[in-house]
């Protein structure tokens, strides 16, 4: 079985994306980007950067023309890293905010407490203000949901960071909602298979290239998708 796949989101990452695979190139991973039809460079980019043969990482690319959103992205990914038989996903922005190099440390921490995931916290003195109320919040209301869902006590202190590891025999027959949902999807359905998920600080730059592609809009919709997913189960929803 193949080890360790990261799998990359991308909407208009021109002026982030090579950062990402940059940093990427000293650790010993294979790599999947879903590019959601963007309009500026980022394909031409990645597709050049493809071309230089000193690449160890194997770098696997989803483009698609229409865009669906992070939650599908997410899933594209990780239908692909499962029929490629990884045996762990590591998901992660690729905006650079999050960094390459706090991969090893995640497992480290995951292997070191025999965990099945390990979901990164955002250090919190790195988050602007209102971004750190509304994660604050999202956190408390998603660990009760889950606890009351699963029946059993959650707590998460960063339910939106899109940081993690996951063993990949957790993501069989997983819902990945639409949107933004995913991530809480994801520790949702985590909590209910049972899955042992630890969390690990992680660092977050705020930095003036990493445009965030989140509205008011797209949190309302993350709200309905959960309750929806909460409310009328999986199969229902497939
Ligand atoms: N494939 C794909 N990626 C997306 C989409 N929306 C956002 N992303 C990517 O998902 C990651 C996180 O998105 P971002 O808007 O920065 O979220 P934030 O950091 O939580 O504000 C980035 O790498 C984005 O490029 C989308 O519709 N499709
Ligand atoms: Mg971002």
């Amino acid at each position: 079985m193949n080890k360790s796949i990261v799998i990359i989101p991308t909407y208009n990452e021109e002026k982030n994306i090579l950062r990402v695979l940059n940093d990427l190139k000293n650790i010993p991973v294979d790599v999947i980007i879903v590019d959601d039809g963007s309009s500026d460079n980022t394909k031409e980019i990645i597709k050049n950067y493809m071309k230089n043969s000193s690449i160890k990482n194997k770098i696997y690319t989803l483009f698609k023309d229409k865009n669906e959103g992070k939650s599908k992205a997410i899933r594209d990914g990780t239908e692909l890293a499962l029929k490629l038989n990884y045996e762990y996903i590591v998901y992660m922005d690729g905006d650079y905010q999050h960094k390459p190099k706090d991969i090893p440390k995640m497992f480290e921490r995951l292997k070191k407490h025999n965990g099945d995931a390990i979901f990164g916290i955002r250090k919190y003195s790195s988050i602007p203000f209102h971004r750190r109320l509304s994660n604050y919040l999202a956190s408390i209301i998603m660990s009760l949901i889950i606890s009351i869902y699963v029946g059993k006590i959650y707590f998460f202190r960063d339910i939106q960071c899109g940081f993690r590891i996951i063993k990949s025999k957790f993501l069989r027959n997983i819902y990945y909602g639409e949107g933004y949902s995913v991530e809480h999807l994801i520790a949702i359905q985590l909590a209910k298979k049972n899955a042992k998920i630890i969390e690990e600080y992680i660092d977050i730059e705020y930095h003036a290239d990493a445009f965030s592609h989140i509205t008011t809009k797209k949190i309302l919709d993350v709200v309905i998708e959960v309750a929806k997913y909460v409310l009328l189960g999986h199969k229902k929803r497939k």
